[in-house]
């Protein structure tokens, strides 16, 4: 008879969600913690500090470009001649501070306006609910707890078009794939000609990215290792934070922000409600968070691979942060037009035909400038009106993809 040896069951709390990410990052090598852990009660305030940090650009940017072109991104949205109105939905909503702006404009174009505001915590939603309604009385804020990073689920259809945004740089936590994967299942969701509004942060000069990430006055340091304290609090864990330091590093070549948490000296911690001792050796790290940054061609690469078409893009003085508008594409077909993506296609890279050759067509107005057409002459397959804005072209995906 053989004796096998019983299977001993994980303890309950690594069956959680947080327990299950801090059991399995934990046990990694190299170990690593997911960002969304970074925000209970505490970590969510430490971020509402770092954002009024004045090393940390990038909310405050983007809030610049909300209130300067808030109408005309509204307008683009719309559709400048049918003046559709429009539905808005945002993914990770929080207290939807800066949305504000944008539903200000919302209002001032077409009076009503509803909002599906979705996230995975419920109280900034309530009180978002509570502001936005009081502020404008015309919207009407419809909250959804949900994590959006597993699904969404279906969007409000009710015949007007719809605008999902996703704005604050969220989607820079997700590796490019996964942000790929997250925005067509965004995309199966709308229909075509629906829009989305994408807030990225922009590669830079690597010590204004690092200042950002590694602040003067230490508050993204707490925010890092409040992950450990969380641990402590949540599954009985033992970190001694001050055994740890804050590090941000940049990739250059995966283009990203790291966040570390670097253990000072050789040390065991335990983790009582995980029944986990983990070992750290000096000088090793836990890798918990990365800070995609993009190019314009980086995000129209992964728009295009999720099937949106690029509509048009805004940006700050010093171009440290993007804000894009993109269609959801009929099957295949896209839209690239108006004078911003005529200026966008002279940037035309064999990179970015080959994103749009990958299962994507596109169409543009770009039919008066001769020069670009005969430059892209090989890849035009047809050309028709498209009775909105100017000539269409079809490109033929065949000629990339081999
Ligand atoms: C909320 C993911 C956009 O990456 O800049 C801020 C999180 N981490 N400081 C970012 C964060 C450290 C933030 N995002």
């Amino acid at each position: 008879m053989h004796s096998i040896s019983p299977i001993i069951p994980l303890p309950e709390a690594a069956q959680t969600p947080v327990g299950s990410e801090v059991y399995i990052g934990l046990t990694s090598r190299p170990k690593t913690l997911s960002p969304w852990l970074f925000y209970d009660e505490e970590g969510s305030r430490l971020f509402e500090r770092i954002t009024e940090l004045p090393e940390y650009y990038l909310t405050r940017t983007e809030r610049d470009i909300f209130a300067k072109h808030g109408d005309e991104i509204l307008a683009a949205a719309s559709g400048d001649r049918s003046g559709r109105q429009l539905t808005m939905i945002e993914l990770g909503a929080g207290t939807a501070a800066k949305t504000g702006l944008l539903l200000e404009a919302a209002v001032r174009r077409q009076g009503q306006v509803d909002y599906l505001a979705i996230d995975v915590s419920e109280s900034p939603l309530i009180l978002a609910k509570e502001r936005i309604e009081r502020e404008l009385p015309t919207v009407t804020v419809t909250p959804r707890v949900a994590d959006y990073t597993t699904g969404v689920a279906d969007f409000p259809a009710n015949g007007k078009r719809r605008m999902v945004l996703y704005i604050g740089s969220s989607i820079g936590n997700f590796e490019p794939p996964l942000a790929v994967n997250l925005l067509r299942d965004v995309r199966a969701h709308l229909s075509p000609g629906d829009r989305l509004l994408l807030g990225v942060d922009r590669v830079k000069d690597r010590s204004v990215l690092l200042h950002a990430y590694d602040d003067e006055s230490g508050v993204t340091g707490a925010f890092n290792k409040n992950v450990l304290e969380r641990i402590n609090r949540e599954l009985g864990g033992n970190f001694n934070t001050r055994l740890f330091r804050h590090r941000a590093r940049w990739n250059e070549e995966q283009s990203r922000i790291e966040m570390h948490l670097e253990s000072l000296i050789r040390q065991h911690v335990i983790v009582r409600a995980l029944d986990l001792e983990v070992r750290l050796g000096r000088g090793e790290t836990i890798h918990t968070e990365n800070s995609y940054k993009y190019t314009r061609e980086g995000v129209v690469n992964i728009l295009a691979r999720a099937g949106f078409c690029l509509t048009r893009c805004w940006t700050d003085e010093r171009e440290w942060f993007g804000v894009y508008l993109a269609t959801a594409g009929s099957r295949g077909v896209g839209w690239w037009g108006g004078d911003r993506g005529r200026e966008w296609q002279r940037r035309l890279t064999p990179d970015v035909i080959s994103a749009f050759a990958a299962g994507f067509l596109f169409e543009t107005d770009f039919a008066d400038d001769d020069s670009l057409v005969q430059s892209l002459a090989h890849v035009i397959d047809g050309k028709r009106g498209d009775g909105g804005g100017g000539e269409g072209f079809h490109l033929n995906a065949r000629w990339s993809c081999g």
